[in-house]
């Protein structure tokens, strides 16, 4: 029994030497005196050591065991002092006026596109308003002058809910809900996503962005409506470009136009960015007919106004040099970290 304690000190004090942080000192305490640790187990076999030897052995045992606790407490406190030292040294390392490691992501080109011009229209007295992606049949289509199976609607497919309520197909949607909220006069601007059931190319998504903008007020005609549009072009593109103002068929105004621009791809040659036209459908626009703003709670016999919607997504293909409108939705970090505010 003697050589066996002696043995097992030795191991000890061996695994002793080894420890190198305090969640080690505690495995060694609980190898050695655990319930079911080493000095445990040798105090067991105490019941076969011959009488004569017994008292000196259990003697010996407890010795170890007060070794091996004494030892182990100084070694966890040497090896908590240690790391606490480390955590402070790395504490001090710390440089806040080091550049920064890790990677940022960057805006999404429509989000620059978007917030760009709310600051354009927000010079000009617009304010910017909010609004639902899932509407109603009423506000996406009856209270914008489209009743129930009227052919316009052909157009704008979409995908509905079993509420029957549906995904915008267009930021007008939110034309009666504004106009109830804010009522005469009244300037503002709405951007947002839609959504139509349609197939994709270069220059179509069945998913993307329009900025909604309408203007009330006593005496606003086409001679506004084409000031706004001009303004907004020449702040976003910054240089002058070709457009071109066509009549257009919308039955929510009356008169209403086409506004398009000529493809910044191909330089009005045709590809496959304008669908070979050289030109794009860019901001449609027209004077409010008197039935949506009578929808809206406005006097027509006092007011009039122009509302517009600007395709975001094609305006940030023209704006970045973007050949195919899929780019913005395909997630693809390669292609959209390139864009920085510019
Ligand atoms: C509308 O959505 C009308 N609500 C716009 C309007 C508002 C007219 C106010 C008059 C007064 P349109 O379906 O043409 O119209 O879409 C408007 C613009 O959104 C288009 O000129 C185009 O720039 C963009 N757009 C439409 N469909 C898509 C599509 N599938 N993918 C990408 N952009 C699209």
């Amino acid at each position: 029994m003697t050589e066996k304690t002696a043995a097992l000190r030795q191991a000890f004090e061996e695994k002793l030497n080894a420890v190198g942080s305090s969640e080690a000192a505690e495995q060694l305490r609980v190898e050695f005196l655990g319930k079911k640790g080493h000095i445990s187990a040798l105090m067991s076999e105490l019941k076969n050591v011959p009488a004569d030897q017994k008292k000196q052995a259990g003697q010996t045992i407890n010795e170890l065991k007060k070794y091996a606790e004494e030892k182990i407490l100084e070694k966890s406190a040497q090896m908590h002092q240690m790391e606490e030292q480390r955590r402070l040294d790395a504490a001090e390392s710390y440089d806040e006026s080091l550049p920064m490691q890790i990677e940022c992501g960057s805006y999404h080109p429509i989000t620059l596109v978007q917030r760009e011009l709310e600051e354009i229209f927000l010079s000009m007295g617009f304010t910017i308003e909010d609004y639902n992606e899932i509407v109603d049949d009423y506000n996406c289509f009856e209270a914008l002058n489209i009743p129930k199976h009227h052919p316009a609607r052909d157009m704008q497919d979409t995908y509905y809910l079993s509420t029957g309520q549906l995904l915008k197909t267009h930021t007008s949607a939110a034309q009666n809900t504004i106009m109830r909220k804010y009522g005469a006069p009244l300037r503002a601007v709405f951007p947002s996503r839609c959504f139509r059931n349609e197939s994709t190319d270069a220059c179509h998504e069945n998913t993307f962005f329009q900025m909604e903008g309408i203007m009330i007020d006593t005496d606003i005609s086409i001679s506004n409506l084409i000031y706004f549009m001009k303004t907004m072009l020449s702040e976003v593109f910054k240089k002058d470009i070709n457009v071109r103002l066509r009549p257009g068929f919308f039955p929510f105004v009356e008169p209403g136009f086409e506004l398009d621009i000529e493809c910044l791809i191909c330089g009005g040659e045709g590809c496959p960015s304008c669908k070979n036209s050289g030109w794009l459908e860019l901001c449609p626009c027209g004077m409010i007919h008197p039935n949506v703003l009578k929808y809206g709670g406005i006097d027509t016999e006092k007011y009039t106004g122009f509302a517009f919607g600007l395709g975001l997504t094609r305006l940030a293909m023209m704006k970045y040099g973007v050949k195919d409108i899929r780019v913005f939705n395909s997630g693809n970090l390669k292609s959209l970290s390139q864009f920085i505010s510019q």
